[in-house]
């Protein structure tokens, strides 16, 4: 079968850009060149190059691994994109991307990107937990190992910090206009957060240099939504039959979509406002809204759901009893937000709770479950101590902390164990390992350094009702406990 490295041997109902590709040069480096990328931000970029042209192609860096770059690099960029909405399937060959550049084998081409003149923008999705910024110092955490290894050896960097940072060293070297970074992860204030660990980092190593990157380069936070579970054998076929295609390089995502984006770029920016990008002033209640209400209710399902097994987010749903717990979760952050001009929380609310029943859609529970110590504070936590600060329900939030706690425990109710695939779990391991009690599990936890708010940990009313639950939890099982939960 041929190969999808030429938009001339598509064959089939995917529909193929409508520019070529050979007349459009590169002017952003993404690094983190995985699923959610090519379901998001690259659409929109295609979305872009169709709509206004320009230099805007992609250069794409994976930062550990090779699988992108084998996938994709064969295929000239090209893959195809599965959306699955509510009316139907749409597919389509995206060509926003040109190459992707393996950085675990190839330590010299990510520099040469990033210092290019023609890089104009470097987006990233590289996950929470690879920045090494200590959130509360608002600053490099040199414990992070790659903040460690990147400042011990500033030129020749792997890390996230490390390579913004020598990338942004080379361009003021040589005269050239510095890139605007733009985060895509989802961590609260993301921009403003990127630039504190950029500056701090360059601060660490050349002053004039962290000086000329507060001034100079702009790094605007942005909100981005779209639901992508990681692709599989499943997803390759069904790109093969909407192609003609052997495509290598496929993912398959939701109808929706969203990217909210402050209007804050140093040096252009491709029309992403035609794939409906909205450009705002401050996007600090989009973010708000979409990391409370969606990526909270969607880390509560995936331990609950998990633990219950349930593999798939869908799965979830069709339990009547978790998914109005869902919605009780979602109503409860909803209930933290500000009014947001032109947006009916209530409507999102609904519109949430139908993403989420997506049949086509199989999002596992484990996936979000992963680097839940990266994740809670901002989904979980952050309003959960505004409601107590408030005086409203906190049992919401108790509840999906403590079904977090009872997923820490890494062990399923017949004794299976499982991986928590989060970055402290040593950590937690060593904490809870000899520890029965839910009692002294909360407790444990609670005085892991970093994640709890002082608001919580002191909180008798807070403390009291993650400990019960997570009793209930521990004694009568999860699926149990989320039937108590709802009556
Ligand atoms: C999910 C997100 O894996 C997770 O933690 O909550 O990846 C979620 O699917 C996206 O943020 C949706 O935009």
């Amino acid at each position: 079968m041929k190969r999808l490295d030429r938009l001339g041997n598509v064959e089939g109902e995917a529909k193929l850009p409508s520019y070529d590709p050979q007349k459009h040069g590169c002017g952003i480096v993404h690094l983190g060149a995985g699923a959610f990328h090519r379901a998001h931000q690259a659409a929109y970029t295609d979305d872009a190059l169709g709509a206004a042209g320009g230099n805007w192609r992609i250069t794409g860096v994976s930062l550990r691994g090779t699988d992108a770059a084998d996938a994709l690099n064969p295929q000239n960029g090209l893959y195809t994109l599965i959306e699955r909405g509510i009316d139907g399937t749409h597919a389509r060959v995206i060509a926003a991307i040109d190459r992707v550049i393996a950085a675990s084998t190839d330590r010299k081409a990510p520099l040469e990107a990033l210092a290019s003149p023609q890089t104009r923008i470097v987006t990233l999705t590289v996950t929470e937990k690879a920045y090494g910024i200590d959130r509360a110092a608002m600053a490099a955490d040199p414990s992070h190992p790659a903040v460690s290894a990147d400042l011990l050896e500033p030129r020749n960097p792997a890390g996230v910090l490390g390579l913004l940072v020598e990338g942004l060293r080379l361009r003021r070297a040589a005269g050239t206009a510095p890139f605007t970074v733009l985060c895509c992860d989802n961590l609260p204030e993301n921009g403003f957060l990127l630039k504190a660990g950029v500056v701090d980092f360059a601060r660490r190593i050349d002053q004039g240099l962290a000086e000329w990157i507060t001034a100079e380069v702009t790094f605007p936070s942005c909100m981005v939504d779209r639901i992508t579970p990681a692709a599989t054998q499943q997803t390759l076929e069904n790109a093969e039959r909407l192609t003609g295609c052997e495509d290598r390089g496929a993912i398959e995502t939701e109808g929706f979509r969203q990217w909210v984006i402050e209007d804050d770029f140093c040096n252009g920016r491709p029309q992403w406002e035609s794939g409906g990008a909205l450009f705002v002033k401050d996007v600090k209640p989009y973010e708000l809204m979409k990391l409370r209400m969606l990526n909270g209710a969607h880390s509560m399902l995936a331990y609950c759901g998990y633990l219950s097994d349930y593999p798939y987010v869908r799965d979830v749903m069709a339990d009547a009893t978790l998914a109005a717990l869902v919605d009780r979760h979602m109503e409860a952050a909803q209930k933290t937000l500000p009014r947001l001009e032109g947006i009916d929380l209530d409507t999102y609310r609904h519109d949430l709770l139908e993403r989420f029943r997506n049949p086509a859609i199989a999002h596992q529970t484990y996936q979000i479950a992963m680097d839940g110590t990266e994740k809670l504070p901002q989904r979980i936590l952050a309003p959960a101590a505004d409601t107590l600060r408030h005086g409203g329900d906190i049992r919401p939030f108790a509840f999906a902390t403590a079904a977090w706690m009872r997923y820490c425990v890494g062990r399923k109710a017949d004794g299976m164990h499982y991986a928590l695939r989060d970055p402290r779990e040593d950590e937690i391991g060593s904490r809870i390992g000899n520890l029965n009690t839910a009692e002294e599990i909360s407790a444990a936890l609670h005085s892991l350094p970093g994640l709890f708010s002082a608001d919580l940990t002191e909180s008798p009313e807070w403390r009291r009702c993650v400990a019960d639950i997570l009793f209930l939890m521990l004694t009568k099982g999860m699926l149990p406990a989320i039937r108590l939960e709802a009556t």
